[in-house]
């Protein structure tokens, strides 16, 4: 749905496409009809029935995926990829400007990196914060990425958080949520405290619920229905839990506040006051074919 426009374009062209563990679920294909019209799939998953759900595969392959993934490697000489990795980077887009300047998604997520020399583990939540951080944070070690992807779980963010904490004591970590998701779960503050359990709240506040009004700009003529919400005062709201809260509103304020609620001791939580109505881009339409991308600016 959000996928960079040289990745789809590959997809669209690719003779071939190895699917490891994934279900081909309508977000990553568009129109099944449209897509990867030259490919042969190779299809695999620890789920025997996820082969041939979705899309028509050449090849099944039943299996643990690091397993059967080395076998193949092992099996398979190496190629010449030279030209097909040149035709990919020629449909590269330049980065999306409409994540640039003010209190950009790019700012904030720049922010972060830079107070935690980009050394911490970001769990998201569900809808268009989650997608700029997966295309924004610029990720340096493997599983610092947690995120609900397919299953689509609006206030995963905060709880999921705690449970890196748990996992991996020592590591700084990052919940960004959006008002919406954050809304969702944000009792859990209660739990973060009681059990004294460190994680570093953000929540992008666009005070709508962001994606779902995305679509209805797109392909819904404007009408806002049920998006627009209400938030409270979140800085107030984590002050009544005995938590640190900092309210950004300007870019001029992100290194201060991000640097001060990384470094305190505890739970901390920013708000980042965004635009109200920035968009995710590129992004197929539903049904659409990936070759036909919605960019910014078009
Ligand atoms: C529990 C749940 N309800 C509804 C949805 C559908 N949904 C996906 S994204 C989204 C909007 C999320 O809004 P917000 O949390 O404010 O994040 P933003 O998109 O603004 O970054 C909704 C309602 C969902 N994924 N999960």
């Amino acid at each position: 749905m959000h996928g960079e426009v040289h990745v789809n374009r590959a997809i669209q062209r690719a003779d071939l496409i190895v699917g490891i563990g994934l279900r081909f679920d309508d977000r990553v294909t568009g129109n099944l009809a449209a897509f990867a019209p030259r490919a042969q799939i190779v299809h695999i998953d620890l789920d025997r029935s996820e082969i041939g759900r979705n899309v028509r595969t050449a090849l099944g392959i039943v299996g643990d995926a690091a397993v059967v993934t080395r076998r193949l490697v092992a099996e398979t000489a190496a190629r010449d990829c030279d030209a097909w990795r040149a035709e990919i980077e020629g449909c590269r887009r330049p980065p999306d400007a409409s994540f640039r300047g003010g209190l950009s998604p790019e700012a904030i997520l720049a922010a972060i990196r830079d107070v935690t020399d980009g050394a911490c583990t970001i769990v998201t939540d569900v809808g268009q914060h989650q997608m700029w951080v997966a295309k924004l944070f610029p990720y340096r070690r493997p599983n610092t990425h947690i995120t609900s992807g397919g299953l689509g779980t609006m206030g995963f963010a905060v709880p999921a958080a705690m449970g890196v904490h748990l996992a991996r004591p020592g590591e700084v970590v990052w919940a960004i949520s959006g008002d919406g998701g954050f809304q969702m779960n944000m009792a859990e503050m209660a739990t973060m405290v009681q059990e004294g359990l460190t994680v570093k709240m953000a929540v992008f506040n666009n005070g709508y619920l962001g994606m779902v009004r995305q679509w209805q700009q797109f392909f819904h003529g404007k009408r806002y229905s049920s998006t627009p919400i209400w938030s409270p005062d979140y800085v107030k709201l984590a002050a009544a839990y005995g938590i640190p809260g900092y309210r950004v509103q300007h870019a001029s304020e992100l290194a201060d506040a991000v640097g001060q609620a990384n470094a305190a001791p505890g739970p901390t939580l920013v708000e980042f006051v965004i635009e109200q109505e920035a968009n995710v881009y590129p992004m197929i339409p539903p049904g659409g074919s990936l070759a036909e991308p919605i960019e910014a600016g078009v």
